[in-house]
């Protein structure tokens, strides 16, 4: 066959198909999307996105560690008395402070199982589920504790906020860090540390300011609240954009817009309570914590009382009045809900996400773009480089015009005699022939 033979069944070839991406966008001009079609208006594409979601609701949880699984375990929390009574008032008469509460957990009993499924169950406060974890140590000395929950959204999300919420009585962690993946579990990044000791447990300064050059980093959060916690219990939310300059500019922001992608989070508690007075702990942050709590629960809820946990949980801390506190090895990580809140990443090109055939979550990608997030444009549309589809640009991606304008829709509807299937027959070429300027173009 002659190279000019071969090259004009490759021109064909791509007519073909531009010519149905051609017809396609001749019926763009009428109505072919749903008028409540989000991805557009009218007929003009806008950028469009899935609702904003809690990503974790419903989503089982993988722990390293659950209180009742295999044997049952006791387990104590500590409590103020006086819950549920009207606050202030009372409680400078007070001398019992809180009382510590023993319980054992079991998982073949139903009322004494703490699963990790009711992290992202619904989250009622009138009837609040609690995983925990095995009872712990939790001091610097034992090492840290690497208790892990891992939650798989199973496909790119953009997230705007990683939200904990603690058990009632629960003892809210002195040091915990929030990892992400974007690759599915292959390589894990720190979205966010908590500490009393940022520096030495994490490497970081406590609440380092974000500039325009550091945007991607995590920070390291002195969260202060050695405190026991209620009745409601207490909520820690990490929000992936506050105080990170470039948020208010995030259509333009590659860096932010991959630093909110994830795909898994994972949070690690590392330390229950915190650095020990007398220890190993080291006596100057110690102190250093020590004022702080004092000066958040001083004249609080607990004022004139032992001050912060480590008060209750360190032998000769001061738990005087709560020896079942006193030592180690009962207290639980332990939290009622683990929400996320984002939306399914599509790029700006789909309104809603969909399982796909293979059972996996995926885009319903509008706009002429493909892939599990939108983010590459469908074959033969190629005219322009693909985009995210922002406020100001849908950034739709476009068929590759072959056809002069002046065709009308007579000639585009005729039948074409010369299709691909006629011509496949034809056997193929050397395809790099030198005359085969078709195919250098498309390579170009
Ligand atoms: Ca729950």
């Amino acid at each position: 066959m002659q190279p000019a033979t071969a090259a004009l069944l490759l021109t064909l070839a791509l007519a073909g198909e531009a010519w149905a991406a051609h017809r396609n966008q001749y019926l763009r001009s009428f109505p072919v999307h749903s008028v409540n079609d989000p991805c557009y208006d009218e007929d003009r594409p806008r950028r469009c996105m899935p609702d904003f979601v809690n990503a974790a609701f419903g989503v089982p949880i993988d722990a390293s560690s659950t209180c009742g699984q295999g044997k049952p375990a006791r387990f104590c929390d500590l409590r103020d008395p006086s819950d549920g009574q009207p606050p202030g008032g009372s409680s400078g008469g007070r001398s019992g402070a809180l009382e510590s509460t023993c319980e054992i957990c079991d998982e073949t009993d139903a009322t004494k199982r703490y699963p990790a499924l009711a992290l992202t169950d619904v989250h009622n406060s009138n009837n609040v589920t609690c995983w925990r974890s095995e009872p712990r140590s939790g001091t610097v000395d034992a090492g840290p504790d690497n208790v892990t929950l891992t939650l798989s959204l199973g496909k790119k999300f953009e997230l705007t906020y990683v939200s904990l919420m603690f058990c009632p009585h629960a003892i809210r962690p002195d040091s915990m860090a929030i990892y992400k993946s974007a690759d599915y579990g292959k390589n894990w990044l720190p979205f966010q540390f908590y500490s009393s000791q940022c520096r030495k447990l994490y490497g970081r300064p406590t609440k380092a300011t974000i500039s325009p050059s550091n945007e991607q980093e995590a920070r390291c959060v002195d969260h202060n609240r050695y405190s026991v916690d209620g009745v409601q219990g207490s909520r820690i939310a990490f929000s992936t954009l506050d105080g990170r300059p470039s948020g208010r500019d995030f259509d333009n922001s590659v860096i932010l817009q991959d630093w909110v992608t994830a795909t898994d989070i994972r949070v690690i508690f590392h330390r229950l309570q915190p650095a020990s007075g007398g220890g190993g702990g080291g006596g100057g942050s110690a102190s250093h914590a020590k004022s702080q709590s004092t000066e958040l629960l001083g004249g609080g809820k607990f004022g004139g009382l032992p001050k912060k946990a480590s008060d209750f949980l360190l032998p000769g801390g001061g738990g005087r009045d709560n020896p079942a506190a006193v030592g180690s090895g009962v207290f639980t990580y332990a939290l009622s809900d683990f929400a996320v809140g984002g939306r399914c990443k599509c790029n700006g090109h789909a309104s809603r996400c969909v399982k796909g055939a293979d059972g996996k979550l995926e885009c319903d990608c509008k706009h002429n773009t493909a892939g599990r997030d939108c983010e590459r444009c469908k074959p033969f549309y190629f005219d322009r480089p693909w985009g995210r589809g922002t406020m100001r640009d849908a950034n739709e991606c476009k068929a590759r015009s072959v056809f002069p304008p002046q065709d009308t829709a007579e000639d585009l509807f005729s039948p074409r005699p010369q299709t691909v299937a006629n011509l496949a027959a034809v056997p193929s070429s050397n395809p790099s022939s030198s005359d085969d300027m078709i195919l250098h173009h498309h390579s170009a």
